[in-house]
């Protein structure tokens, strides 16, 4: 009993110590992936929300559906490839059609409409995230969009 209340009472002063312990807490949802057009290349979109109280950012993110993932945002009608999308804190990073976006390449093969496809999403503090999303069909908006 005492031990626990000194361990608790000791834990107390160390994140007090590190300036409060800031730090994300990030969830994925919402995603998918269109039924490509082309052969080997394909469009992905999710949101990651961050309830933690720091900021962090989506840095990479891998799947073996494709050899190369990269990270897009959409300025008007032109993409431009980022290092970096930034999930606030208290906040989200959406990525959907018209916006940012990621880009699988080189396509190991075709994936069709009711496949799910497992993504893991990198990010500049938190642990990896690993998602399984649907193949939607080629023109598919989510309701609300
Ligand atoms: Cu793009």
């Amino acid at each position: 009993m005492r031990r626990t209340a000194l361990g608790v009472a000791a834990c107390a002063l160390l994140l007090a110590g590190c300036g409060g312990a800031h730090s994300p807490q990030l969830s994925a949802a919402a995603g998918f992936v269109p039924q490509p057009a082309l052969a080997d290349m394909a469009a992905g979109y999710l949101t990651v929300r961050n309830d933690g109280d720091a900021d962090d950012a989506l840095t990479s993110v891998t799947t073996s559906l494709a050899a190369r993932v990269t990270l897009h945002t959409t300025d008007g009608t032109r993409m431009k490839q980022v290092d970096r999308l930034d999930v606030p804190a208290g906040g989200l990073l959406e990525l959907a059609r018209g916006g940012n976006h990621l880009m699988l390449e080189k396509l190991d093969r075709k994936p069709r409409v009711g496949e799910k496809v497992t993504l893991t999403l990198h990010f500049a503090k938190s642990e990896p995230i690993e998602i399984q999303v649907p193949v939607e069909p080629t023109s598919y908006r989510p309701e609300g969009e």
